[in-house]
């Protein structure tokens, strides 16, 4: 029989996603070192992103929600009721309750990779709504996810709010808004928020707040892989850095050595010195009109949009943009 401590370490190789294994292996081995964002969402990195969610500086969840209230029935006049809303990164699913109320829909689908955390937000969103099915799907939304058969038969409203197509780069983002188009399938709409260009001092500290939650955030990178892949990263010899990039119009948050340092995952021996970084996380912002051009580019056409007074923040409704009638030419 296995003893504990066995039995724990087995349990942890056994849940590890591959692809995680993958992505910190060889993004810490690359130059420059870089390991995409998505890997920040375990359950303690939800937890902390949700606390991100509540700092005065991040003015992006309260802009967003707000917008989100002040639009919720010219959306509704707009969708129609009766759709399948499927939201891309629910997270906690805090501002879907505004729009499922307007909206009264058949169903809600949550896509998350986070786990527990998405069958949690799901388990309280039914509280909320005791008559709505709700089929939470695990998994990664960059991949063709198959819909809840439950679904097949019903109109679809894609969710994708929290400025999260930010994190990925234009030519991913455009491959993703195309992935969601088919996963969707013709005849969806498409709800999206995206945050804006604006001033170096708004967005910094949104991304690097005196009480240091986002530094958590981001350190937390370092104590997963320490949890799941039998890591030794020294994460007290790391700092969390932000930095805004005008010239990609893009927020980086990279974490760098304060120390030369030198550690193993799984086996593998890592050695950075003092001052080199690993590159965590990309949150582009975009104009007024890259912003349409990035949806047209992702097939989908935009039909409305919200910004508020500041312009800090847009929401934007598209519906798929099905091929030309027959008989007609590019031009
Ligand atoms: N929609 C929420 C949460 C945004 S945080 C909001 O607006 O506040 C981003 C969310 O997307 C996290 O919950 C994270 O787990 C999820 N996520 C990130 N990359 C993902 C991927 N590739 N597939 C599925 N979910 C992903
Ligand atoms: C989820 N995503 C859009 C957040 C962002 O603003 O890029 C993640 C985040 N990173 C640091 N703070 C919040």
């Amino acid at each position: 029989m296995l003893r504990r401590t066995s039995d724990l370490r087995l349990r942890s190789l056994i849940e590890v996603d591959p692809a995680f294994r993958h992505d910190v292996l060889n993004g810490l081995a690359a130059r420059p070192r870089t390991i995409p964002a998505r890997w920040f969402y375990d359950r303690a990195g939800s937890e902390l992103f949700e606390a991100i969610t509540a700092l005065p500086e991040y003015y992006l969840t309260r802009t967003e929600r707000s917008l989100l209230s002040d639009a919720a029935s010219a959306i509704a006049a707009l969708t129609g009721r009766g759709r399948a809303v499927v939201e891309f990164g629910s997270g906690s699913s805090a501002k879907t309750p505004i729009l499922l109320s307007a909206l009264d829909p058949a169903a809600y689908v949550p896509i998350d990779i986070s786990k527990d955390f998405l069958w949690e937000s799901a388990a309280r969103l039914s509280e909320l709504f005791a008559d709505l099915p709700i089929h939470p799907v695990d998994g990664d939304f960059t991949g063709m996810l198959r819909l809840p058969s439950a679904i097949e038969s019903l109109p679809r409203l894609g969710f994708f709010p929290g400025s999260t197509i930010g994190n990925f780069l234009v030519p991913d983002a455009v491959d993703l808004l195309r992935t969601m188009a088919a996963t969707l399938g013709s005849g969806s709409m498409l709800l999206i928020g995206i945050d804006r260009i604006k001033d170096e001092s708004i967005l910094l500290p949104a991304y690097d707040d005196p009480q240091r939650i986002t530094a958590a955030f981001n350190l937390n990178l370092l104590h997963r892989i320490n949890r799941e892949l039998e890591g030794s990263a020294p994460v007290q010899a790391f700092r969390h850095v932000a930095r805004w990039n005008d010239s990609e119009a893009r927020i980086e948050m990279h974490l760098e050595a304060v120390r030369d340092v030198r550690f193993e995952v799984e086996g593998r021996r890592f050695s950075i010195a003092k001052g080199e970084t690993i590159h965590t996380e990309n949150s582009l912002k975009y104009g007024p009109r890259d912003a349409l051009v990035l949806l047209r580019a992702g097939g989908w056409s935009p039909i409305a949009d919200w910004t508020d007074p500041d312009g800090f923040f847009s929401l934007i409704l598209a519906k798929t943009a099905d091929a030309a009638p027959a008989g007609t030419t590019a031009g």
